[in-house]
């Protein structure tokens, strides 16, 4: 297959003036004609190239005069026209089959209802066309469809038109007023329902919001419109950013690739995000439709007016819109609470993925299927570059260059680096070496060393960073945020020494340091005693610090910092230092200890006055083990889940009581309410009840908890706290959970992946009959997630059985999967990526399994690049 690389990019010699597409839509033969307005605008002699795949060619009409074959080429992937006037009409016709596209890219069927996902190259298969980001141009979209099977026709835009045609067919005609590339088109046609609501703009439009579903789910649509709202209020209030269109229309699809899809005031969902009720949809839930119920939605300033050049610029709007998307939940619901999640998920995910073979820089330099790039990197830790310019700029210094990069590149389709010169034209400062962010892949380490010179009351900070098997690397420009504190916790003065001045500042968030260069020493003067160091407060840059703390220091950090952040993490690294030294033991053939330190910071946390009950529930959790694994250069599978298995059940033991006492404080006969006190006791109620069942009572307070039904999030953390032992509530639990929700295909995702990452010793046998369950559905990429995905990358314990028989049985379901759609293939094979780290056996039959799919001599593109690279 072929790579694209970054460096070949070249502007397109063509520009579309405009294009009128007609669909006259049948579920196996679906016509679609394409009639465009184009010129030429450079390379005088050069051929019209357009992209098409998988498409049957009908027709091809140039200025109304049907050409010959022999006046055009056909390849898999291309037609050319190798000789076309300066100024041109151009009308193709092909014909597609939705029903049999298994893929989800293009036009397809789901649930009888067609629609479209065209980025990052979907468009490709629904006609003939300049399928880049940079050709944009008007679009309108004529529906022509059987009236009986779709009451409704959507597409971008305005509707303009409706009318009826004979033989019980129907059309309709949307105009879309503001200029796109194709990977935002959309059209979705089906019997859906609507749930209709309005947004009054702060300049007075009324828009009219439409949720549609299938009519079986109309009442499950409330959240989803409450959440629109805010959004659109938020992008007023913070960001100055008003809807530009009379209409804005969300549609729910139970068969979708990702989350979702910002078309042009048409955006496409996984119903996932879209459908909730108290009953259905847990906290995690709520908040994850209100997050991408908002991401969508912002794109349509940060992506849809202003578009990428080319798809190795996507963390210009991805990067940017989880960036927004964060910060208007850290507006909605707790800031610190959701800088830790934020932190977690880039550690838990990111990190991994920058420390494998496919680790590539937030602007990857090449690719060979684009739609692998759709990462953690791109997205997430594009999102913490944005933020270091907010740490850099302040608020008001970031608002000042989002307003330059909307006035500058409205309506045009641009780079990383527009984005970069916005920001520092905007504040009148050089932050060209932000630059380096963009282009180092790798998550970069930062040591800190201290030394207090009492008699002078000088402290110096010797900072160092470096980028892992990169020893020459360029610099970064790494905010730090900062503070020093006394024996007791309390803020001490920091004053910048003579050489340090201009190197330390005063920011909104606090204290930072701006580190420039790879060694940096800082001093600061006039301390009676040494401090306490509290360093990357706010988690304020996307880096892995190494500073040597004492027990002592981050139990009093735990306690007293005055950055939540800092408190969550001090409790953290006295969880991870215990783990760590428990597996160096178990290796050993020594006993386990259970740390005095982590044992008093774990107490005072939970029995702290005041402290949110979510603050709480996140510093009582242990580290996540995808963040456990990434601490060790080999991975000992066997030594880290005694190691976290032992710690859990230690804390149960030590602290039943108290674990008990705060699960009861929490428990509330309150109706379900989306709000963040409810949820953070919730959370804290929870985690106490998945520490509980490790304790020598374990099913008592979840069966209860159970048998209650009051919400869905209550009813999960039940089913979770039973779900790893070997008891008959479990059972019956479960399938009481059956019985209730089998016609609720969301509800039973959870059913599935409840089993799937189970910690019981049967998980591999049981994986094995929901593959064979008769509501298991290939062609639902949401079940496949729910069993292949979590037992792939949540279950380490069976995945990682030492018999090999999860990397065997998962490498098949890949080869099956590439089969019918390889975007959720290559996703399922990211979990052997890391097969190198594993120790000993492990290692070998990860690698053999990648082997073995390697050897299949028809994969897909998805899944050779990510098998290939991690093979290199
Ligand atoms: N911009 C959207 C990306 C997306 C996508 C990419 C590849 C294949 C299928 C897809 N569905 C959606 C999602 C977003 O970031 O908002
Ligand atoms: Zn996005």
């Amino acid at each position: 297959p072929k790579t694209h690389y970054l460096t070949d990019y070249q502007p397109p010699a063509f520009e579309v003036e405009s294009l009128f597409l007609t669909f006259e839509l049948l579920p196996n033969g679906t016509r679609v004609t394409n009639r465009m307005q184009v010129h030429r605008v450079k390379d005088l002699s050069a051929p019209l190239v357009l992209d098409g795949e998988g498409l049957e060619l009908i027709q091809v009409d140039l200025d109304g005069v049907a050409l010959m074959p022999t006046q055009y080429d056909v390849t898999d992937t291309q037609l050319i026209l190798p000789d076309v006037p300066e100024r041109f009409e151009l009308e193709i016709v092909t014909e597609i089959d939705p029903e049999n596209n298994t893929r989800l890219e293009g036009l397809y069927r789901t649930s009888g209802n067609y629609c479209t996902q065209c980025e990052a190259e979907g468009f490709r298969r629904i006609t003939y066309y300049f399928d880049r980001p940079d050709v944009l141009t008007y679009f309108t979209t004529k529906i022509i469809a059987d009236k009986q099977d779709n009451k409704v026709l959507l597409s971008n835009g305005n509707l303009v038109e409706v009318g009826d045609l004979p033989n019980d067919r129907h059309y309709a005609i949307w105009k879309d007023p503001y200029k796109k590339p194709c990977y935002l088109f959309a059209l979705v046609a089906g019997n859906l329902e609507e749930v209709e609501d309005t947004f009054i703009t702060r300049d007075q439009r009324q828009i009219d919001l439409r949720i549609y579903v299938e009519p079986k789910n109309l009442d499950k649509c409330e959240h989803a419109m409450e959440s629109l709202k805010r959004s659109m209020k938020w992008d007023e209030e913070r960001f100055g950013l008003v809807y530009d269109l009379d209409i804005y229309m969300i549609v729910a699809v139970d068969d979708f690739n990702m989350g979702a899809m910002e078309n042009k005031g048409l955006n496409v969902f996984n119903s996932k995000y879209v459908l909730a009720k108290p009953e259905t949809a847990t906290d995690a839930d709520y908040e994850g439709i209100e997050s991408v119920i908002g991401h969508e939605y912002f794109h349509n300033w940060t992506g849809n007016r202003v578009t990428c050049r080319d798809w190795f610029q996507l963390t210009l709007k991805e990067g940017l819109t989880v960036f927004r998307d964060q910060e208007f939940t850290s507006d909605m619901l707790s800031p610190a609470v959701k800088r830790i999640e934020d932190v977690k998920r880039l550690r838990n995910n990111q990190f991994p993925e920058d420390a494998g073979p496919m680790s590539h820089p937030i602007q990857p330099q090449s690719y060979i299927e684009m739609n692998n790039f759709y990462t953690m990197t791109v997205y997430e830790k594009g999102a913490e570059v944005v933020r270091l310019y907010h740490t850099l700029l302040g608020e008001a210094g970031f608002q000042k260059g989002m307003q330059l990069y909307f006035d500058r590149f409205d309506g045009q389709a641009v780079t990383v680096e527009d984005f970069r010169n916005a920001m520092a034209d905007a504040n009148e400062i050089d932050l060209a070496q932000m630059h380096n962010w963009y282009t180092q892949a790798g998550t970069p380490t930062l040591k800190v060393e201290k030394h207090f010179d009492a008699a002078t009351g000088t402290l110096t900070l010797h900072c160092e960073q470096s980028l892992k098997g990169q020893s020459a690397h360029a610099p970064l420009l790494i905010p730090v945020l900062f503070g020093f504190l006394n024996d007791d916790g309390r803020a001490l003065p920091v004053r910048p020494g003579e050489n340090s001045r201009n190197k330390v500042f005063e920011t909104e968030k606090g204290h930072l340091l701006k580190l420039t260069t790879l060694s940096e020493t800082f001093e600061f003067t006039g301390l009676s005693q040494e401090p306490h160091l509290s360093l990357l407060r706010h988690f304020s840059a996307p880096v892995n610090l190494e500073y040597a703390a004492s027990d002592e220091e981050l139990m009093m950090l735990a306690s007293h910092d005055a950055d939540s952040f800092v408190r969550w993490e001090s409790i953290q690294t006295l969880a991870l230092k215990n783990i760590e030294d428990n597996v160096a033991r178990f290796q050993a053939g020594n006993g386990m200890v259970f740390s005095e330190h982590y044992q008093q910071a774990f107490q005072a946390v939970l029995e702290a006055k005041g402290l949110d009950p979510a603050l709480k529930a996140l510093a009582i959790g242990l580290p996540d083990l995808p963040y456990v694994f990434e601490q060790f250069e080999t991975i000992d599978v066997d030594a880290v889940l005694q190691a976290v298995e032992y710690q859990k059940a230690q804390i149960a033991q030590t602290f039943s009581g108290a674990l008990d006492k705060a699960y009861l404080a929490h428990c509330s006969k309150k109706a379900y309410c989306y709000d963040k006190h409810d949820m953070a006791a919730r959370m804290l109620k929870n985690q106490c009840l998945a520490y509980l069942a490790y304790g020598a009572e374990p099913v008592v307070r979840a069966v209860a908890q159970y048998e209650q039904q009051q919400n869905m999030t209550d009813v999960l953390a039940a089913l979770n706290a039973l779900n790893h032992l070997a008891v008959s509530e479990r059972e019956a639990c479960l399938s009481d959970f059956y019985e209730r929700w089998q016609q609720d295909t969301l509800v039973m995702d959870k059913w599935f992946s409840l089993q799937a990452r189970s910690e019981s010793e049967q998980a591999l046998q049981d994986v094995r009959g929901l593959l064979e369950h008769p509501d298991f559905n290939y062609r639902n990429p949401n079940r496949v997630r729910s069993v292949l995905g979590v037992f792939g990358r949540l279950n380490m314990k069976a995945f990682h059985d030492a018999s090999g028989e999860g990397y065997a049985l998962l490498a098949e379901e890949v080869l099956k999967m590439d089969k019918i759609n390889p975007q959720v293939a290559a996703r399922l094979v990211t979990a052997f990526t890391s097969w190198k780290r594993f120790k000993g056996h492990r290692q070998d039959k990860m690698q053999s399994a990648l082997q073995h799919i390697a050897a299949d001599k028809a994969l897909s593109k998805d899944v050779y690049e990510i098998v290939s690279k991690s093979l290199e």
